[in-house]
């Protein structure tokens, strides 16, 4: 799917603003007309902490935005869509009191073509119902009417139980984050000529000094020609093509490579009748050997950390400042890396990346496949998790800066090891299938018996959560390096590239001691210092991410003080102890051949 963007061809409008709003209940609304009051509303951005009432913050159900709009009269022969970036979890929209189109999966762009359902130079009504529900069906998983997953249920207890049946209905999420909702990203119309480029797909690769860019590129309409041109970063030409698909030659090509290399991109652009589109193109290659991932041939070290989208205000909404302040962080710390955990991130970040040379193991937003049941049997999320993949790649692929595909996050891969593995493995062919640059694919798995997991071991790279020291071992960090020790023995006979896509300690910023206690600054500092050390000494371990980036907000629950802490910065973005630790670590560590057999 392409990104909205003006040419000569083309005209965005984007409707970011402030819109109606009007908290709904459980079920969705028949007649709009029942909607007596309606508030002010930032679009985009989550609604739950735009104000400070609590049944905006703990919403349970849908909520309805309202948007009045005009087109010109000139779009008479264009064609015009209408682009919601992400709309959280679940997303219906009308158009003048009409359905115009509906929308599963809060974390992906969907397009409705409305050329023919909007009327040129009148008032228009946009209605958009979104509903902020998370079960058994939708990813992430949410356990409608069940125990809180930071919580105790306290079985049997007489007045407890009443406690429960009394509890109002309520999303509770089988994972650790908050469940920001609403329109979380930007809404825009766009237009297209009637025959027009619906979509392209680059495969880059190397030979020798020249750089190959295979393309294809797909069309609506009945134009015959298509023309295409590649530019070097300083506007000057360097190829030409025409067709339908084919094989660009760039002699003596400069390569995309990670920060602090130079992330050298050229410009692709695509001429199809009357419509032109331009894109950013990274010539690299990825592959898995061995115990390695490489990057334009050469063994890569990830240096970096898990994220989230997440920020005062805005929740999980469109936050572009806050990028850009993100990667300048990751460059200072000589960082190189991230994961988009625990779900696809807008798009404009990607194109930073692929700008600052920021690497992206991209993440379905496949988190909480777990909690008790066997959910391959008991859970319903089998065929959208089929669609996320697919919608992902197809909004990913021409990416340089998404290196690997991570199909979820701590799924239950231990207790019904057959069921997962049947699960995981038919989507780890299905994402290589539908990868045309055919990336690594991996599955991220929490903290389990290693040893009856038969799936994480079958990933290209294995990308393990481990809290030796913090969920277990707690507080003793002696003990931790040894546990971490006897499993890495393990993944050793494995022979295959393992990155820690997690490990970490919460700290409490401004928490000192002087010995290292749980929660302090210290504590956090000196748990990576020491884990560090164990995987320093392991060639096959090819990249560290603590967790997390900053601190960020979730739910309620005994196990969190204001949101989780296990930031290397507050959510604010200020350095605790860590930071200074890891910048100094990582700016040492090289981008290649950081560990050699
Ligand atoms: C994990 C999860 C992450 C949590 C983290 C924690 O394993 O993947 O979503 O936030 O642990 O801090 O507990």
């Amino acid at each position: 799917m392409l990104y909205p963007i003006m040419t000569d061809s083309r005209m965005v409008f984007d409707l970011s603003g402030i819109w109606d709003f009007a908290l709904g209940e459980e079920k969705l609304i028949d007649d709009f007309a029942e909607i007596k009051a309606y508030e002010p509303i930032a679009v985009p951005a989550s609604y739950n902490d735009q104000k400070d009432i609590n049944r905006f913050r703990n919403h349970y159900g849908w909520a309805y935005y309202r948007k009045i709009f005009t087109l010109p009269k000139i779009l008479k022969n264009e064609r015009i869509v209408l682009r919601f970036d992400a709309v959280t979890h679940t997303a219906v929209v009308y158009l003048n009191g009409k359905i115009a189109g509906e929308h599963k999966g809060g974390f992906l762009p969907f397009e409705i073509d409305i050329t023919d359902k909007v009327v040129l130079g009148e008032e228009q009504e946009l209605f958009v119902a979104v509903d902020n529900k998370i079960n058994h069906s939708t990813l992430p998983i949410g356990n409608e009417n069940s125990v809180a997953f930071f919580g105790s249920d306290n079985p049997g207890i007489p007045s407890v139980e009443a406690g429960k049946r009394y509890q109002s209905r309520r999303n509770i999420p089988n994972f650790d984050f908050f469940n920001f909702a609403g329109i979380n990203r930007s809404v825009r119309i766009f237009t297209t000529p009637k025959s027009y480029i619906d979509d392209i797909t680059v495969i880059p690769s190397v030979d020798g000094k020249n750089g190959i860019i295979d393309y294809s590129v797909d069309t609506v309409g009945s134009e015959e020609k298509i023309i295409v041109t590649v530019y070097d970063s300083q506007g000057e030409l360097s190829a030409i093509s025409n067709g339908k698909s084919g094989r660009i030659i760039i002699q003596n090509a400069r390569l995309w490579n990670p920060y602090p290399d130079i992330p050298y991109l050229y410009k692709l652009k695509v001429q199809y009748g009357s419509d032109n589109y331009s894109l950013d193109v990274g010539i690299r290659t990825v592959e898995v050997s061995g115990d390695k991932l490489l990057i334009n041939g050469k063994p890569f070290y990830f240096k970096g950390a898990g994220k989230h989208e997440d920020s005062y205000f805005c929740g999980r909404g469109l936050n572009l400042c806050l990028d850009v302040k993100d990667i300048n962080l990751l460059k200072l710390m000589g960082a190189n890396s991230f994961r988009t955990s625990h779900y696809p991130y807008a798009e404009e970040m990607y194109q930073l990346c692929d700008r600052e040379g920021i690497v992206i193991i991209d993440e379905t937003s496949a988190v909480g496949i777990g909690g008790g049941a066997n959910p391959y049997k008991e859970y319903s999320m089998h065929a959208h998790h089929r669609d996320v993949i697919r919608d992902l790649i197809n909004r990913d692929k021409n990416h340089p800066s998404v290196i690997m595909w991570s199909l979820g996050n701590e799924p239950e891969l231990e207790r019904f090891s057959q069921d997962a593995y049947d699960y995981w493995h038919s989507l780890y062919e299905l994402a290589h299938s539908l990868d045309p640059q055919n990336r690594p694919v991996t599955v991220v798995c929490c903290q389990n018996d290693y040893t009856k997991d038969i799936t994480t071991r079958t990933m290209d790279v294995i990308c393990i959560n481990r809290y030796y020291g913090w969920y277990n071992l707690s507080g003793d960090l002696d003990a931790a390096c040894y546990a971490l020790d006897i499993e890495l023995d393990f993944w050793q006979k494995i022979g295959k590239p393992v990155i820690i896509t997690e490990y970490g300690a919460d700290a409490v910023a401004g928490i000192h001691s002087n010995v290292p206690k749980m929660f302090s600054e210290e504590y956090q500092a000196e748990y990576f210092l020491r884990i560090n050390d164990c995987l320093d000494k392991r060639n096959f371990i090819i990249g560290e991410h603590p967790w997390n980036f900053a601190d960020f907000d979730t739910f309620d629950g005994c196990m969190r003080v204001g949101g989780n802490k296990k930031g290397i910065f507050t959510r604010a973005r200020e350095p605790k102890l860590l930071a200074h630790y890891l910048k100094k670590r990582w700016n040492s560590i090289p981008n290649f051949n950081y560990k050699n057999n």
